[in-house]
């Protein structure tokens, strides 16, 4: 399959999608969105993928929403017609993606990376929400996940002022998991995603529901969520395969069921 927007390999269990609309320093289109909701829908779907990694270039993740394109809408397009819905279809995606980010990561960009379960940045990335400076507000979730990721005092003022935060800030901050030099971006985002793809797809979809329940309900329900789906997953072959390998020293065969 291929895309107008994106390149799409896959490496062994490892899917990289990698956005690809140089001129624009990877903007997001209505067309990037549509190609985006496919490739992951796909990858979903492949029982021989474990994990997706996304990125851009080396200059840019992504610079944002499209401009040029939203500039000429009005409310009754953007809020009626569900300008760029599609963005909600991404973030159901069940297998875990990790988002390599080099360069910029603005608006738009630094949202679609936040949606991403685990987000591993360049030395030289650069996360911000700009949008102010053009008269609107972060629209992808920005205010949200930001929020959540750095607490109020920093997504506030990043929001605000539209100041660019860069790598060793955004690691201090808890926005990114790990920053890594930029020339080794890709192969350490690739090693982390064969790490996800080579354990247990079940116990995989569920500790993915189960962080990101953190984020949705109180500690009680999220901790009955964990629980449930804890004893949920000794019902899988995969729970007595491991637990077996573990016993006679071996490595475990997983099966997904
Ligand atoms: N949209 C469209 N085109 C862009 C964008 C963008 N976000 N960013 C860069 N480009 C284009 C430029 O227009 C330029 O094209 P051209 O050569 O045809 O003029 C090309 O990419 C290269 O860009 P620059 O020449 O500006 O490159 P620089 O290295 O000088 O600067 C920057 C790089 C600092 C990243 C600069 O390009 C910039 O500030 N970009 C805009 C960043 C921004 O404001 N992002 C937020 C956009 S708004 C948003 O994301 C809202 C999200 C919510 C949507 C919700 C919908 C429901």
């Amino acid at each position: 399959m291929s895309y107008e927007t994106l390149l799409v390999e896959t490496r062994g269990t490892v899917t990289l999608v990698t956005l690809n609309r140089p001129d624009a320093l990877n903007a997001l289109n209505s067309q990037v969105l549509a190609d985006l909701v496919a490739a992951f829908a796909a990858f979903d779907a492949d029982p021989s993928q474990g994990c997706a990694v996304l990125t851009g270039s080396a200059k840019a993740f992504a610079a944002g929403a499209d401009i040029k394109e939203m500039q000429a809408m009005d409310f009754a397009g953007m809020y009626g017609g569900d300008h760029f819905a599609g963005y909600l279809r991404f973030t159901a995606t069940r297998k875990p993606v990790i988002a390599a980010v080099s360069g910029f990561a603005l608006g738009g960009g630094c949202e679609l990376a936040m949606m991403c379960d685990i987000i591993i940045a360049a030395d030289n990335a650069k996360f911000g929400q700009p949008e102010i400076k053009l008269g609107v507000a972060p629209g992808m979730g920005g205010t949200q996940r930001l929020t959540r990721a750095v607490g109020k005092a920093k997504a506030m003022e990043l929001c605000l002022t539209g100041r660019l935060m860069d790598a060793a800030e955004a690691e201090r901050s808890g926005l990114v998991a790990r920053v890594v030099p930029a020339d080794n971006l890709l192969a350490e985002a690739i090693k982390a995603a064969e790490t996800i793809a080579g354990m247990a797809p079940i116990a995989v979809k569920a500790v993915k529901e189960m962080v990101n329940s953190a984020y949705e309900t109180t500690l009680t329900q999220g901790i009955q969520f964990e629980r449930r789906l804890f004893a949920g997953l000794f019902g899988t072959a995969d729970q007595t395969e491991g637990m077996a390998a573990f016993v006679e020293k071996r490595p475990a065969n997983w099966t997904g069921r």
